[in-house]
């Protein structure tokens, strides 16, 4: 038996590896010591809210990126924990596309009640990792910081659940320095009204540039243009809203597109994504990938093929979230505790090899809705987590996409089917473009 485990954050992934020894415990388990280090003072990740921009209130660089007024934008049915349904939380059926504060609410409500908080350490950063092949050990430092003070430990295995949707992609244009509103990433975006009566142009063509246009032309900006790379996200936009080409060049106010035309804009949020970010682990052990199904490297999507004693969980590009990363943490528990066996580096090789030359070939969203849902079939018959029906989600993820397709504004005002229970979920007593009140009691009150 293993003597440690160091789980690096506490968001939803690394909640979910507390959870998986916490329910391997309650079978009658024998686990071994498990230490999670969160540099926030609070749990819950990016559900957190975190009004802070820039740096946080110790001066590290601040790890929000969620905004007010933030909804799922994905069915919740398509994300529910096995071990805790959402009926189970709320004690009845709620809407299919709750607010974060409701979402925040269920990821935490399962956490206390398995007691996982006890094993957290909350304000102290993870610094630096390093593993010794001769002693199999990793060597940990962390940093307390209340009173910053480094200190360092020996563990057997480690989990990154550090997220990467954290540190920005800020790529530059030309002239970009010459304009004369407002320029920022979608990282620091926190409050649509800020742009009320404003024209804002959106770079991105994915989910932040979609649903941040959105909620600014929501809560009232004048226009919003979107202007994409490689796809066009080519929704029915609202009125005021349009999606051009990317930008060629600024001119102070003025932005020009690569289609020819030009328009004046008061701000520019730039939706470029995201950077898996890893400064506390040495060269040997970092994942480096761009945001991708399936980032190689990663045996079974977790296991480090360098060094199967270190495990990743959720770095890949999310259709499935909280399911997944149970599963994911589910697989890491069981490898630490004997119960699976990683394979030689040659075998794991191959099988990631496949995965990532299916990924390679995906041609639509419904393509990678069924390769990330075929990802979690292979991972289910290896884990003792609770069944689900996996049928049900990829029916509903592909109705979802539909569902955007048919009209931006309206999708979140459909309901579906719990992949536990079955239930169908109820209907928000306010659609998503008119309720302006994203608080858990209004939400509740169906
Ligand atoms: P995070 O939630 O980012 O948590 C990582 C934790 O690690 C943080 O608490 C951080 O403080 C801590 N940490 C980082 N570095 C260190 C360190 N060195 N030492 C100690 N602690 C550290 N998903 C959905 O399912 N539905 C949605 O509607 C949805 N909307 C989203 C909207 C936005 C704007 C963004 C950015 C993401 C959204 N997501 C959504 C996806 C989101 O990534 C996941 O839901 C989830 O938060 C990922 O969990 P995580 O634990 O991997 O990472
Ligand atoms: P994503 O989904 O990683 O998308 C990043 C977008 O940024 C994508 O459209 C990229 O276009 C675009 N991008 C990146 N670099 C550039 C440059 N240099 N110029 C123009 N466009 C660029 O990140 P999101 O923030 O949208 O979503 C992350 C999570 O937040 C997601 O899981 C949601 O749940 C919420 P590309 O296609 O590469 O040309």
């Amino acid at each position: 038996m293993p003597e440690k485990v160091v789980v690096i954050g506490a968001g939803p992934c690394g909640l979910a590896q507390l959870q998986a020894f916490a329910r391997a415990k309650e079978k009658g388990a024998d686990i071994p010591e498990v230490v999670c280090y969160e540099k926030q003072d609070e749990w819950g990740g990016l559900w957190n809210y975190n009004w802070r921009v820039g740096l946080d209130a110790y001066g590290e660089a601040n790890h929000g990126s969620m905004y007010r007024y933030l909804w799922s934008n994905g069915p919740k049915e398509c994300l529910e924990f096995a071990d805790y349904g959402f009926e189970e939380h709320f004690g009845k059926p709620i809407p299919s596309f709750p607010p974060r504060a409701v979402l925040a609410d269920y990821i935490l409500g399962r956490a206390k009640q398995s007691g996982v908080r006890k094993w957290i350490k909350f304000a102290t950063v993870v610094r630096d990792v390093s593993f010794d092949k001769s002693t199999k050990k990793f060597s940990v430092v962390t940093e307390t910081l209340g009173d910053h003070i480094r200190h360092e430990e020996t563990c057997d295995y480690v989990v990154v659940a550090s997220g990467h949707f954290s540190v920005p992609n800020i790529p530059s244009f030309e002239g970009i320095e010459t304009f004369s509103g407002r320029v920022m990433h979608a990282h620091d975006f926190r409050e649509a009204r800020e742009f009320t009566g404003r024209h804002v142009l959106i770079v991105g063509g994915s989910y932040s540039a979609e649903d941040i246009g959105l909620q600014i032309m929501k809560y009232g900006a004048a226009s919003v243009t979107t202007c994409f790379r490689t796809q066009a996200m080519g929704f029915k936009w609202p009125k005021n809203m349009d999606e051009r080409e990317l930008l060629t060049r600024i001119n102070q106010k003025t932005v020009h597109f690569k289609d020819g035309s030009k328009k004046d804009f008061d701000a520019i949020i730039l939706c470029t994504g995201y950077q898996h970010h890893f400064p506390f682990l040495r060269d040997d052990l970092k994942l480096r990938t761009h945001n991708r199904l399936y980032p190689p490297k990663l045996y079974k999507g977790v296991a480090w093929r360098d060094c199967p004693q270190l495990f990743y969980l959720g770095m890949q590009d999310q259709f499935y979230t909280f399911s997944m990363f149970d599963l994911q943490a589910w697989y890491a528990r069981d490898v630490i505790l004997g119960r699976i066996q990683i394979p030689d580096a040659k075998t794991m090789d191959a099988d990631i090899a496949e995965w990532v030359a299916r990924e390679e070939k995906l041609a639509d969203p419904e393509q990678q809705i069924d390769f990330q849902a075929d990802y979690l079939r292979d991972i289910i018959p290896q884990v003792d987590y609770p069944k689900f029906d996996v049928d049900s989600t990829v029916d509903s993820f592909k109705r979802w996409e539909h569902d955007k397709v048919d009209n931006i504004l309206e999708y979140r005002n459909k309901a579906f089917p719990s992949s536990l229970t079955g239930t169908m979920a109820p209907v928000h007593h306010t659609p998503w473009w008119k309720e302006m009140d994203d608080s858990l009691e209004c939400f509740l009150k169906n």
